[in-house]
């Protein structure tokens, strides 16, 4: 098949192909942006209707959801629904590509959609948890959605989050906020393949958040190559041996056609 490698630089290309061939065990670290293209607003964007007066890492905290668990509560049933709504997009399809194609390649993301999985990515660690996977703010018992409650239009009303069968708390989205612990066993295994891989590729994040943030730098310590795909200047510019700039999509694309090449 013909490869379209047109937004990779010759030497750039060279020296990626090198890279890749002699890789034993990459990390591809992925953010926010790596979603944009399937149509999901990045965590810092701004957005519209019922949140403009939200900045949305304000909503994204515990003392957000008891001042307020209706608001909180709708803003995540409406992403939820906006994921479902959703297509994997050609930076997803590239990364499960490269997952068939090298030796080993672990997933790490802090996206808490299911937009990896549903191009075909195994094994995806997700370190600020999945939004369906809901459960009790207070005894923390599963919660099963049915179906969504919200469509892809910015709710105009908030609804109040649905009550615990065991013990009548509100029910939480499955998302890590800020000031809570990662899940333990998914951060132990994303901080051993950090120090375990010699080539990371960081995608579509701002790099601002931690511990997450970490792993790209943690790798470098440990001698990985680091290579970072952003269209904007980020907090890991100075520590990547290479930047791309631009959307993951495109660039994700043509190295995983690096790799088949
Ligand atoms: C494209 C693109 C395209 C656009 N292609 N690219 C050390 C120092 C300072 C503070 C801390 C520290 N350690 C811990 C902290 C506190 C805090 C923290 O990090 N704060 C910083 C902001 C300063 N961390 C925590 O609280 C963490 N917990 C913790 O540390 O526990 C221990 C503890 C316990 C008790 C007390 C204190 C500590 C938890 C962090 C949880 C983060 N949760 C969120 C919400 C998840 C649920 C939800 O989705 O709503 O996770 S916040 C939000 O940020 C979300 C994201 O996963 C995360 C990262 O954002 P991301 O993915 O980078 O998105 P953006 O929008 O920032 O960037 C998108 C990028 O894409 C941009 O660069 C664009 O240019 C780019 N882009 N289009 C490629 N097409
Ligand atoms: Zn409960």
């Amino acid at each position: 098949m013909e490869r379209d490698l047109s937004v990779l630089e010759s030497h750039t290309e060279q020296w990626l192909r090198e890279v890749l061939a002699q890789a034993r065990h990459v990390l591809v670290f992925t953010g926010a942006g790596v979603s944009q293209e399937s149509g999901i607003a990045t965590f810092r964007d701004p957005s519209e209707g019922l949140w403009a007066r939200f900045h949305p890492q304000e909503l994204a905290t515990p003392e957000a959801f008891d001042r307020n668990p209706a608001l909180v509560w709708t803003w995540y049933e409406w992403r939820r629904a906006l994921i479902a709504n959703a297509e994997p997009n050609a930076a997803h399809l590239a990364i499960a590509q490269m997952q068939q194609q090298l030796r080993r390649v672990t997933v790490v993301t802090q996206n808490v959609d299911d937009l990896h999985e549903r191009a075909g990515a195994a094994q995806v660690l997700h370190l600020h948890g999945l939004l369906a996977a809901a459960r009790c703010r207070q005894c923390s018992a599963p919660w099963q959605h049915h179906g969504l409650t919200a469509g892809v239009e910015p709710p105009q009303e908030p609804r109040e989050p649905p009550r615990c069968e065991h013990c009548g708390g509100y029910i939480r989205p499955g998302v890590v906020w800020f000031g809570e612990s990662l899940p333990t066993a998914t951060w132990d295994a994303a901080a051993q393949a950090s120090t375990d891989c010699d080539l990371v590729f960081s995608v579509g994040t701002s790099s601002l958040v931690y511990p997450a943030a970490e792993l790209p730098h943690n790798a470098r310590h440990n001698g990985a190559t680091v290579v970072q795909v952003n269209p904007e200047p980020t907090a890991l510019d100075d520590t990547a041996h290479l930047n791309l700039r631009g959307k993951a999509g495109p660039i994700m694309a043509a190295i995983a056609d690096l790799c088949s090449a």
